[in-house]
């Protein structure tokens, strides 16, 4: 009887151990131009596959038509039907991508159009709220649009607090692709929407680790490797065709995605003597100063091995020393 208690005990410990490394992700992706955000989702599938995260939903902050619906079918193709998707609603839309509407048309999925998508800031609140306290990693990789929506809402049905109380209580880290360090100008803090930049990172309650474009920039994935190892019935796969042909792309999202699933592995150095200043006009600078709860990514890993990392994952092949 010893030996079975024992052994019920130690499946009971595995399991326990199993469900303690299980990190809660909400994304943040403006899947449209680049192609760097379908690597980001197949990476957190991959991750998901092995257990090491949950994928809570996916806020598109895209005007592009066909962004949800290429998310979607995305996540069909990876048996992840039910993960919930939510939209900017009422804004002009247009298309723009070299591959969303290909996605979106060529897979299943449940979302046909941008109109049956969610809207983002009900279902940000309603992630959040039915999280457990601490519980969550909000990953963006595009711009803040609706993380300031987030952050500007008011108490409602869903629940008691405003958006900021509501992330303070819920959210343990905001990895955020953004900016460049120790200065500079970068796509997602500028471009559409630089105001949301500004609000979003000086009222952000919690940790926020910053990985800025000169990090993603000498990752180059997405190459012959992804077009070998694949099989062009992956959307992953048509993405990254239509894309660039498998030239390569550099990996600025999968970067952020990869911190914070392995903060600890040591990919890059942190830097937390200061914080993050986001000027008008969408540029920043880190202004040194006592450590805080922001810090920016610096490369300490050489960008090669990162990059076998990041295709690894991209193609749903897992490593625990990852
Ligand atoms: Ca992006």
């Amino acid at each position: 009887m010893k030996h079975y208690a024992l052994s019920f005990l130690l499946i009971f410990i595995g399991y326990t151990s199993i469900f303690a490394q299980t990190i809660n992700v909400i994304l943040d992706t403006d899947i449209d131009s680049d192609v760097d955000d379908v690597g980001a989702l197949a990476m957190l599938h991959t991750l998901a596959d092995h257990g090491k995260v949950e994928i809570l939903g996916v806020i598109v902050t895209s005007d592009d038509e066909y962004a949800p619906a290429c998310t979607d079918a995305i996540n069909h193709f990876f048996n992840r039907p039910e993960i919930p998707i939510g939209v900017e609603k009422g804004i002009p839309l247009q298309h723009i991508s070299k591959y969303t509407k290909e996605i979106a048309e060529g897979f299943p999925k449940r979302i046909q159009t941008y109109e049956d998508a969610l809207d983002a800031t009900t279902l940000y609140r309603q992630l959040l709220s039915d999280a457990d306290d601490q519980s969550v990693v909000l990953i963006s990789i595009g711009h803040l649009t609706n993380l300031a929506h987030l952050l500007k809402s008011e108490p409602d049905d869903i629940s008691p607090l405003n958006g900021i109380d509501l992330v303070r209580q819920k959210v343990k880290l905001w990895s955020c692709m953004g900016g460049m360090y120790p200065e500079g100008k970068e796509a997602n803090f500028y471009r559409p929407d630089p105001a949301s930049t500004v609000y979003s990172v000086e009222n952000w309650p919690g940790d926020v680790v910053f990985g800025g474009w000169e990090l993603g920039g000498e990752i180059i994935t997405g190459g012959l490797f992804l077009q070998q190892y694949l099989d062009p019935t992956n959307p992953v796969f048509q993405a990254y065709k239509l894309y660039n042909n498998f030239s390569g792309r550099q990996s600025w999202d999968q970067a952020s995605i990869l911190y914070a699933v392995s903060p600890d592995k040591g990919y890059w150095e942190l830097v937390r003597e200061g914080h993050c200043q986001v000027h008008p006009d969408g540029s920043n600078t880190w202004i040194p100063g006592k450590p805080g709860k922001q810090a920016y990514l610096k490369k300490k890993a050489n960008p090669t091995e990162v990059a076998k990392i990041i295709d690894a994952l991209m193609v749903g092949i897992y490593r625990p020393s990852f």
